[in-house]
Order: structure tokens, then C-alpha cells, then sequence
């Protein structure tokens, strides 16, 4: 047997939430790792609808058939509307911020969330995953307003991603170092499995759809050909030989590029001069995670953590990953 100490996520929590946590910051993350498991038990059988003899909308449960990313999002919801923890959410899959419905009552925290990210890769059986981030709420006067959701990254109490893969991994930093639990699906438990995870070095991958080559700008190309190896003749300092690895999977590509080394870059566009990468529940919660874990996060010229939201769904070009490849980056951005 292993020496190593069985450590499950609940405990993990309780035992090294920050100073400042009230017992509600402690179940809200409970509930969030609840939500990780209905989730994946779920997951596990997308693929079976048409097996199952599933008739229009209604499975051989008898339950109304849901995509997905619905279930997801309402079970997010569900879980947190009632439990007076939150003030207010957001989802990338509701146009608007959801207030805490009367008669319950108002919480300190809100959350953000991708409830299921990438969730057009559930039909190939591609990893996929759940983004969430936490803040405190700002904004006194009322029982949740946009104030109280559209902060900077940088003021994020928590984050953290759910990666539905070969093992279904959660994976959080409370401001204290990134930590990782691996479900135990026979038990149901979350046990720790990678404690404090950190950008290794020298990285080893580099992430991005490259077919969007000549939608971008001259100097994101000049930093992709620097990524390649391909000879930069202003540029023949030492760089890491990088392979290529991208699964159009956000969490997945995160998770990867964490484990191994590396960066993940959407740039932005000439129709997209914002890139794709949603800021609120996307880039700004990996970004935490990112720092947490020794890495760093730009759109390119600035850290992603201190780009304060305008609008719920609003984009950023994001590179993000080992702080080596993501300043160089920068460089290259700036055209130096
Ligand atoms: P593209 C999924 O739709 C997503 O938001 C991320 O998970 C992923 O990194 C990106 O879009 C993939 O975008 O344009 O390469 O298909």
C-alpha cells in the first residue's frame, strides 16, 4: 500500500480553506465538486441516447432528454439558487447574471461558471470541462448586481476547472497553490492526486487551431513561427522545442499544457479583434489557475488577471501557460 495519505477533496477544503473563509465559501465548494460528480455520472452515457431506444425528447428514464450543457447548467444552478451562500451567477450559457430568487436569501459569494466548455466534442468523445471562478461581492446596496460579477480576474476568492476525460479530474486554488483530485467513481469521492501543480520546465507543447493562420496579425504570426522553430532571423536566441498538441478542448488543453509544460494561444483576429476566449468564465478563472501555478495569462499585452469586465460575455485573446513562452509572447506582440 502506499505510503501517500488518502486525502479526499472535502477534506482537502476544510483543512486549508483561506483564513478569511466563512463555512459557506467551504460548502459552496462542496457543491461545486457535488455538481462535478452528477455531472460526470451523466457524461458517461451521452453517447448511449440512440442505444438506450430513446424516443424524441424523452429518454428510457422517462426524463425529459436534456442537452448536456443545459443539464449542467441548471444542476449549477439548482445546487446554489437556494443555500443563501451567493448574491449572484453567471453562465455562459444564460445571455444574462442570475439574481438569488426571493425567498431565499442573499449570499457573499458569486459564481461564474462554463458549465460544460467544449461541449461540441461530447458527440466524438473528446474531454471536456466545467470553468468556474468565486468572488466576494462588492456591491452593498442591492441583493446582487452586475457590480458584484463583473470584477477583475485578480480579485477572484477561487477558481478552478472539472476536466471529464479518461478520469474525471477537479482541479482548484483557494489562493494557496493549484491542487488536483481524481475521482473514484466506485466510491464517489474526489482523492487527491496531484497536489500543488505547477508549469513544469522546460515546456514541451504549444496549443492553437493554426488553420486560423492568416486571420492573424502579422506579429502573432512572426510569435507562431518562433513556437514552431521555424528560423526568425531577428530572433536565433535558445528555444524550447515545442510539438503541437491541440484538441480544441479549452480545460483539456489547460490540463495538459499544466501537467507537461506549455502554452495555449487564441489570438485575436481580423474578424474577431477580441479572439474567442470568454474573460469572465473562461480566460479569467484559468488565468488564476495559471499564477497559481507558476504560469502567467495575457491578451497579448497585459495580464488577463487585471482586465476588468464590461459585459458578462465579452472576449479576450488569450495566451496562457508556462510565463517563459507567454511573455515571449508579449515580446513578440509588441513587435520588439
Ligand atoms: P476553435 C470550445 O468551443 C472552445 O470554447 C474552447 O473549449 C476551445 O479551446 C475553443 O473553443 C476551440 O475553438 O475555433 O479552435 O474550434
Amino acid at each position: 500500500m502506499s505510503s501517500a495519505k488518502i486525502e479526499t477533496i472535502e477534506r482537502f477544503i476544510l483543512e486549508n480553506q483561506p483564513q478569511s473563509a466563512q463555512g459557506d465559501f467551504t460548502h459552496l465548494l462542496y457543491d461545486i465538486a457535488l455538481a462535478a460528480k452528477l455531472i460526470a455520472h451523466k457524461m458517461k452515457r451521452a453517447g448511449l441516447g440512440e442505444i438506450l431506444g430513446q424516443a424524441g425528447n424523452v429518454n428510457v428514464q422517462g426524463e425529459e432528454q436534456q442537452k448536456l450543457d443545459i443539464y449542467a447548467d441548471e444542476l449549477l444552478f439548482q445546487l446554489n439558487d437556494h443555500t443563501g451562500r451567493l448574491c449572484a451567477l453567471a453562465s455562459e450559457e444564460r445571455e444574462e447574471m442570475m439574481e438569488i430568487p426571493r425567498p431565499y436569501q442573499k449570499g457573499t459569494y458569486v459564481l461564474v461558471y462554463d458549465p460544460l466548455d467544449g461541449s461540441s466534442n461530447i458527440d466524438v468523445n473528446v474531454s471536456i470541462g466545467t470553468i468556474f471562478g468565486i468572488y466576494r461581492y462588492v456591491d452593498w446596496e442591492t441583493r446582487g448586481s452586475l457590480k458584484d460579477v463583473l470584477q477583475r480576474p485578480r480579485d477572484l476568492v477561487a477558481a478552478g476547472y472539472i476536466l471529464y476525460g479518461s478520469s474525471t479530474m477537479f482541479v482548484y486554488s483557494t489562493g494557496d497553490g493549484v491542487h488536483g483530485f481524481t475521482l473514484e467513481p466506485d466510491v464517489g469521492e474526489f482523492l487527491l492526486s496531484h497536489p500543488h501543480m505547477r508549469f513544469p520546465s522546460p515546456p514541451v507543447y504549444y496549443s492553437t487551431n493554426e488553420s486560423y493562420y492568416e486571420e492573424w496579425t502579422p506579429e502573432a504570426q512572426e510569435f507562431y513561427h518562433w513556437l514552431q522553430g521555424r528560423d526568425a532571423a531577428r530572433d536565433r536566441e535558445y528555444r524550447p522545442r515545442l510539438s503541437s498538441r491541440y484538441i480544441g478542448s479549452l480545460v483539456a488543453d489547460f490540463h495538459r499544457n499544466l501537467l507537461r509544460g506549455g502554452i495555449f494561444m487564441y489570438p485575436a483576429e481580423k474578424s474577431k479583434p477580441d479572439g474567442k476566449i470568454r474573460l469572465l468564465y473562461e480566460a479569467g478563472p484559468l488565468a488564476y489557475l495559471a499564477e497559481q501555478a507558476g504560469g502567467y495569462a495575457s491578451d497579448g499585452a497585459k495580464p488577463i488577471m487585471d482586465i476588468k469586465p464590461t459585459d458578462l460575455h465579452q472576449r479576450v485573446p488569450c495566451y496562457i501557460g508556462n510565463r517563459s513562452l507567454v511573455e515571449k509572447a508579449e515580446l513578440f506582440l509588441r513587435g520588439e
